[in-house]
């Protein structure tokens, strides 16, 4: 993660330092970042061999991940290649897949080129442990790539720095593919590793963001992850490369803020933080039901409400939401996921203003009837986006920390009817109709006088 550092004199001269004495002004980050801020809803999506057992090995259900298999059922590296000559995802549509992300209002989508167990979704020249050793054979990240270019979606992998098939890899496990080496060669490794970013990066137009994982085992030093980081913003000034490139991230919680750690933003797993991280970019990746990769037995699905509440909390305090989708070994987005992707869009369409570009909260704490997310018109005053969960049933909408002052309201869904403010000493008073337009969040707009 990137300090901000005052240097001498001049605000001019603000710069964003990085432990490994690369800098960029504070401006050129801002910069960087600018479409990331702006998007606030992205696409994960975890896709490889794993795919294939989803979730069951031996007749038995696997407990955990379902794309740990490997290491929740010990599965050595011999017993787990022939997977690839059962991947053979003949319904594939990058196209559709694309078009339901955008359709959701999501602005990017963030791909495994390369999960734990190393394959690749693309035919790297470094390795036959990929797609082209497949049925399939042709390149998965290409289309994607297409039709991301094609509706206008920023393009990211999502790349494991953790290895448990390459013989280099430096933690052994006796399933590992490194079992066997007396010496495994982290340099080696590390080779490979550029050598494979170096594919994704020139050959896929432009990318957003390196999704970097897997970076906590021992051999993979803060060193290496400051290198890299280092090595990959020459090579491409404008690209964003998350936390887990190096050590910082303290595990779930995404993000150490000590400055040492390269990183362009934090990443917390499996949830939200519960004031943010301000000062500090950041996303919350999250599934939607218990796991990432498709397991045939993970029927517990999150109710579209609790995505949209989640996507609103998050946005309220200025991160972003990496939602989960993970299709089957045929390429098949399940219904689940698409009905509620859907459902998510629906509301989108209405309200979308009030997520995509917006910052957090001015408020201090989450108000009792919902959530607030914020953005500075052109004139310079505030815009709030008032985000009721719970509608009132005396029809008063009461704006905590607004106390004596007044601004003028209407709802996202009926824009031309104005709802009438009244300033008041216990907050901001707005006069709600009857029946709430959603049943999930209802977007009020308060321009601030
Ligand atoms: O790709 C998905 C998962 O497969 C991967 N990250 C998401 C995005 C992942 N989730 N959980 N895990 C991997 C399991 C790792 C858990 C731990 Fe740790 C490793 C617990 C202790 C060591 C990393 C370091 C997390 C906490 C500390």
């Amino acid at each position: 993660m990137k300090t901000r550092t005052l240097t001498a004199t001049f605000l001019a001269s603000l710069l964003v330092m990085s432990a490994f004495a690369q800098a960029e002004t504070k401006e050129e980050f801002d910069q960087r970042m600018a479409w990331f801020r702006e998007a606030r809803f992205g696409m994960f999506i975890h896709w490889g061999l794993y795919s294939v057992p989803a979730g069951e090995w031996k007749g038995g259900k696997v407990k955990g991940l379902a794309e740990w298999i490997q290491s929740g059922a010990q599965i050595p590296v011999a017993d787990y290649t022939p997977l690839k000559d059962r991947f053979n995802p003949v319904k594939y549509d990058a196209d559709a897949w694309v078009r339901l992300a955008k359709d959701a209002g999501m602005k990017y989508i963030v791909i495994t080129s390369k999960h734990h167990d190393g394959f690749c979704l693309w035919d790297s020249k470094q390795t036959d442990w990929d797609i082209g050793s497949t049925p399939y054979k042709k390149d998965l990240l290409k289309p994607l790539a297409d039709a991301c270019e094609k509706h206008g979606i920023k393009l990211c992998f999502y790349h494991s720095i953790m290895d448990w098939h390459h013989p280099d890899w430096g933690t052994k496990k006796p399933w590992r593919g490194n079992a066997e080496n007396p010496a495994p060669d982290m340099d080696r490794f590390t080779a490979y590793l550029k050598a494979q970013l170096d594919e994704l990066l020139t050959g896929y137009g432009d990318i957003g963001i390196l999704w970097f994982d897997g970076e906590w085992e021992d051999a993979w030093t803060h060193e290496r992850g400051k290198d890299l980081y280092a090595w990959l913003r020459r090579k491409n000034p404008k690209l964003i490369i998350n936390n887990r490139v190096d050590k910082g991230r303290k595990g779930m919680e995404g993000m150490s803020k000590d400055s040492k750690y390269a990183g362009d933003y934090g990443t917390p797993e499996q949830q939200i933080p519960a004031n943010g991280l301000p000062g500090f970019d950041w996303e919350s990746c999250m599934t939607l039901n218990g796991t990432w990769g498709f397991s045939k037995f993970d029927e517990k699905w999150k109710s579209a409400g609790n995505l949209l509440q989640n996507l609103i909390d998050i946005a309220s305090k200025g991160g972003n939401y990496l939602l989960i989708v993970g299709p089957t070994a045929e390429g098949e987005i399940p219904a689940a996921s698409i009905e509620r992707l859907q459902a998510i869009g629906a509301w989108m369409k209405t309200n979308a203003e009030s997520i995509h570009g917006t910052r957090a909260s001015p408020f201090p704490t989450a108000p009792s009837w919902g959530r607030c997310t914020s953005r500075k018109l052109a004139d310079g005053k505030t815009r709030l986006y008032l985000h009721v969960f719970d509608w009132p049933a005396d029809r008063l909408l009461v704006v905590k920390g607004l106390e004596g002052k007044t601004g003028s309201a209407f709802l996202l869904a009926d824009p031309s009817r104005k709802l009438e403010v009244q300033p008041h000493a216990d907050g901001l008073r707005i006069q709600l109709p009857a029946t709430a337009p959603d049943a999930i969040s209802s977007v009020v707009v308060l321009d601030q006088d």
